[in-house]
């Protein structure tokens, strides 16, 4: 029973260190390591964030960037990482290796075994050593060593070689002097990831391996990573080598070169450097590309060559000088279009690599993948700025050209900006819409159209025919105010009127605007009877007195409903009216030899009446329809004044008179 779970139990959770004695077969040192680290078992995601694949890979990450930071401090110059068939990693360098000497405050343990088996515990030997530590933000190999089934530890040091195991987090004998070795130096660690930890099945990846190293490989030039992998892990067309030797001189260029592969970027080359921070406060290195098209946004960022994937105070810094500069360039030479560049034109259409080194690192955030000092952005910016200054000044035409790329990402921005506008305009308006109203999917109004309908039953069928996309229905019930004869305050008030003018969307009178107008198409469709033929009337008297622009506009129409049905065999036509009726059966049906008395005709009472697919096959559908446009006869507009308050107005007499003019024109009279 060596799970940390159990023995924290038997250990009392109040007993520090030793105090309260070890119980059964345990030592009082089990009880101390088990102290130490039983808060990580507890609780894996506080430390690794997770005990999914993320966390897992957390493990490998933690040990590398310890190597890493060895590297880095120029005490080793080779990193072995190799995966084996039975899921294990070795992280194998050649620096100082981990002390073995006796830990002054602990008396029995090495300084090993206190690194492996206490949680930051490493401060206590690093303050000087590790100058740019990043470990994994500090919570060091311990972590590492409690969530893995087995942990072995190998020291080479000082002509020693040292070794120690451990399981989940508790050492399995003392530090073992392995003999004397020549031309060896440096820490060896293997460890078997726990799978009550992480579950049965988990497993590293070796992509995921493989890039990290890589990774590490392109951000510290002065290392050399050794990559091994068991084929047995490999698939047969592996992106994964089963070993490489990983050293890129060209640093972040290279890196970034790499990512971008064959794209086409703005510049020739990137913009990339390296410099040392003033007042040594470290490292600044950074590779900078345009691409021309897909997809731009990578910023890969770096800290003590520990990922910050959450950005910073350095990201910061090189966000502000690529925009500031850039800008200053445009000004230079007297482009008044780069006014509109913010510093996300400039940033966001980056693929950026930026790396710093710097001593005392703070992560901040929940997952502490962010860089938080805040002298790095002043520091990062200061030197790129510089940089970056010069490298535009120094080759104009390529400056030109980026600086017109840059621009042109600054016009597409504000386009689809003005874009959103209009579409959030639209919805508000859309949300003040009619209850009645059953209106299009389509937002722009070209090629759509607005059918007023008689009626709800009508309505109701209309809803059923139409093209969803393009086809919006307004039900109005019975018949509409009289414009032409209410007073102005009645109409403000009628219920059909304020839906109507709310679904049309544009104003009335002189405050009209096409532009703001719903639909390209208003269609009047009422019955083919009398009381059909008033709607429309009033309608028409409805635009012809508040709406004329819409009118002159050429947006208004009626819709042409069959008032009969002729149905002879498999043969049905429509007729609009007598006339058409009369001819139809002379035509269409003569030929069936004196058959048009057999023809069978039914008259339509309403709209509502018809079945949706008739109505949309004669009335409704663009490609079969007929409509009338509503015009005003050029050079009678007068004229068509005096009808209108003729007809509509208030003066019944007018109409009355009109009646008694027109009377002999009238054949028959329908009703
Ligand atoms: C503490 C102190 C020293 C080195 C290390 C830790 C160390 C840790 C790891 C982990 C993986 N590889 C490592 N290499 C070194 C410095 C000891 C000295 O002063 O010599």
């Amino acid at each position: 029973m060596n799970d940390l779970f159990s023995l924290s139990k038997g250990a009392g959770k109040d007993s520090k260190r030793t105090s309260s004695g070890p119980s059964g077969k345990y030592t009082a040192r089990d009880i101390e390591v088990l102290e130490g680290l039983e808060p990580v078992r507890r609780r894996p995601g506080m430390y690794i964030g997770g005990v999914d694949e993320n966390g897992l890979h957390h493990l490998a990450a933690e040990i590398l960037d310890n190597a890493m930071d060895e590297a880095v401090a120029g005490y080793a110059s080779r990193i072995e990482m190799s995966l084996a068939a039975d899921g294990s990693l070795t992280i194998d360098d050649n620096g100082r290796g981990i002390p073995v000497d006796k830990h002054p405050k602990c008396k029995n343990r090495s300084a090993l075994e206190v690194i492996l088996t206490t949680l930051h515990s490493g401060a206590k030997f690093s303050d000087k050593v590790y100058h740019t530590a990043g470990g994994l933000h500090g919570v060091g190999a311990s972590v590492v060593n409690a969530l893995s089934e087995r942990l072995t530890v190998e020291v080479a040091r000082d002509g020693h070689l040292w070794s120690q195991s451990f399981e989940r987090g508790i050492a399995k004998g003392k530090l073992k002097d392995a003999g004397v070795v020549r031309n060896r130096r440096g820490t060896k660690i293997t460890f078997w990831p726990d799978t009550k930890i992480f579950g049965e099945g988990a497993r590293f990846r070796p992509a995921r391996l493989y890039r990290m190293a890589r990774s590490k490989a392109y951000l510290f030039r002065g290392v050399e990573i050794r990559w091994e992998c068991d084929p047995k892990l490999l698939g047969k067309d592996a992106a994964v080598p089963t070993s490489e030797t990983l050293h890129f001189s060209g640093g972040l260029a290279d890196y970034l070169a790499a990512e971008l592969g064959e794209r086409t970027t703005a510049t020739p080359a990137p913009f990339a450097g390296r410099v040392s921070l003033p007042g040594q406060r470290g490292e600044a290195e950074w590779a900078v590309a345009w691409p021309t098209e897909g997809d731009a946004r990578l910023m890969s960022s770096y800290c003590n060559t520990v990922p910050t994937p959450g950005g910073g105070t350095h990201v910061q810094g090189l966000r502000n000088a690529l925009a500031k500069g850039l800008r200053a360039y445009g000004e230079l030479i007297g482009n008044r279009r780069v006014a509109q560049v913010m510093p996300e034109d400039v940033v966001d259409s980056t693929s950026a690599v930026l790396s710093v080194f710097i001593p005392e690192p703070l992560f901040h955030g929940q997952t502490k993948d962010k860089l938080g000092n805040p002298e790095a952005a002043k520091l990062v910016e200061q030197v790129v700025r510089d940089h970056f200054d010069h490298w535009l000044s120094g080759a104009p035409d390529m400056a030109n050209g980026l600086l017109e790329f840059v621009i042109q990402r600054a016009e597409e921005r504000l386009a689809r900006k003005a874009d959103k506008d209009v579409a959030r305009k639209t919805a508000t308006r859309k949300l003040r819409l009619p209850g009645k109203l059953a209106d299009c999917s389509r937002t722009d109004a070209k090629g759509t159209e607005l059918l007023l309908v008689e009626g709800d039953s009508a309505g109701g069928t209309a809803k059923q025919a139409r093209n969803r996309e393009t086809q919006a229905v307004l039900p109005l019930r019975g018949k509409i105010l009289n414009v032409a004869s209410a007073a102005s305050g009645k109409m403000q008030a009628n219920q059909e009127i304020s839906d109507l003018l709310l679904a049309l969307g544009c104003q009335t009178g002189e405050r009209y605007k096409e532009g703001e107008l719903r639909y390209e198409k208003v269609i009047i469709m009422t019955d083919a009877d009398v009381d059909g033929a008033h709607i429309a009337s009033l309608l028409m008297t409805f635009f012809y007195r508040q709406l004329p622009g819409l009118i002159r506009d050429g947006h208004l129409y009626l819709a042409m409903p069959p008032l009969y049905r002729l149905t002879h065999g498999a043969t049905t036509v429509y007729a609009r009216d007598d006339a058409h009726k009369d001819q139809l059966l002379k035509t269409t049906f003569a030929g069936h030899g004196g058959a048009a008395r057999k023809v069978e005709i039914s008259r339509f009472k309403g709209l509502g009446e018809m079945p949706a697919a008739q109505l949309k096959s004669t009335t409704m559908d663009p490609a079969q329809r007929t409509l009338l446009r509503v015009v005003v006869a050029d050079g009678r507009r007068r004229q068509t004044d005096d009808l209108v308050e003729r007809l509509m107005g208030r003066k019944p007499e007018l109409r009355l008179e009109f009646i008694q003019e027109h009377a002999p024109e009238v054949e028959d009279l329908d009703v």
